[in-house]
C-alpha cells in the first residue's frame, strides 16, 4: 500500500523526467543546428534516459497498485548563447533534479515505506552520476574556452555516447 502523499510525489516526478527530457531535446536540437552533432547526441541520449526514467517510475506505481497521475509537461526555453551555457543549464537542472529526489527520498522515509524508499534510491545514485558528468562537461568546455578546434574534439568525443536502457539489465528493474 503506497500513501497519497507518494503517489503524488512520484507522479510529479514522472513530469520532472518528461520535462528533463523535453529539456535536453531541445537542447540537443540547439547543439545539432550549430553544427556539433556529437554534443547533440550526447544530449538526445541522454533524453532518451529520462523519459525512460518517466517509463519506470509510471510502472512502479501501477505495480504498487497505485494510478499514476499525469500533468501538463512545460516547454524548455528554446535557445542558447552558447554549447558551454546549454551544460551549465544542465548541471543547474540536474542539481534541482536531485533536490526532487531527495525530497521523494525524505518522504518515503517519514510514510515508513521501505519499497519507496529503496526504489527511489537508484535515482538518488543515478544523480550523483549525473551531477558528475554535467560536471565534468562545463569544467571541459571552461578549460576549452573560444578553442573552436578544442571544441570539435570534444565534439568528436561525445559522438560515441549509446543509449543503454537502465532497466534492461538483472538487479535494476522494478
Ligand atoms: Fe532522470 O536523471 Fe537526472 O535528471
Amino acid at each position: 500500500m503506497i500513501k497519497d502523499s507518494l503517489i503524488k510525489a512520484l507522479s510529479d516526478q514522472i513530469n520532472a523526467e518528461y520535462y528533463s527530457a523535453y529539456l535536453y531535446l531541445t537542447m540537443s536540437a540547439c547543439a545539432d543546428r550549430a553544427g556539433y552533432r556529437g554534443i547533440a547526441n550526447w544530449l538526445f541520449v541522454q533524453a532518451k534516459e529520462e523519459m525512460a526514467h518517466g517509463v519506470h517510475i509510471c510502472q512502479h506505481l501501477l505495480e504498487r497498485g497505485a494510478a499514476p497521475s499525469f500533468s501538463e509537461v512545460k516547454a524548455p526555453p528554446a535557445s542558447y548563447k552558447s554549447i558551454k551555457e546549454i551544460f551549465e543549464k544542465v548541471l543547474a537542472h540536474e542539481q534541482y533534479v536531485s533536490e526532487k529526489i531527495n525530497k521523494i527520498a525524505s518522504l518515503a522515509m517519514r510514510e515508513d515505506d521501505h519499497a519507496t524508499y529503496n526504489f527511489i534510491m537508484w535515482y538518488v545514485n543515478e544523480q550523483v552520476e549525473e551531477e558528475s558528468n554535467a560536471d565534468d562537461l562545463v569544467a571541459k568546455l571552461t578549460n576549452i574556452g573560444d578553442n573552436s578546434g578544442l571544441l570539435y574534439n570534444l565534439d568528436a568525443q561525445l559522438a560515441a555516447r549509446q543509449f543503454i536502457d537502465p532497466f534492461a539489465a538483472a538487479g535494476t528493474a522494478n
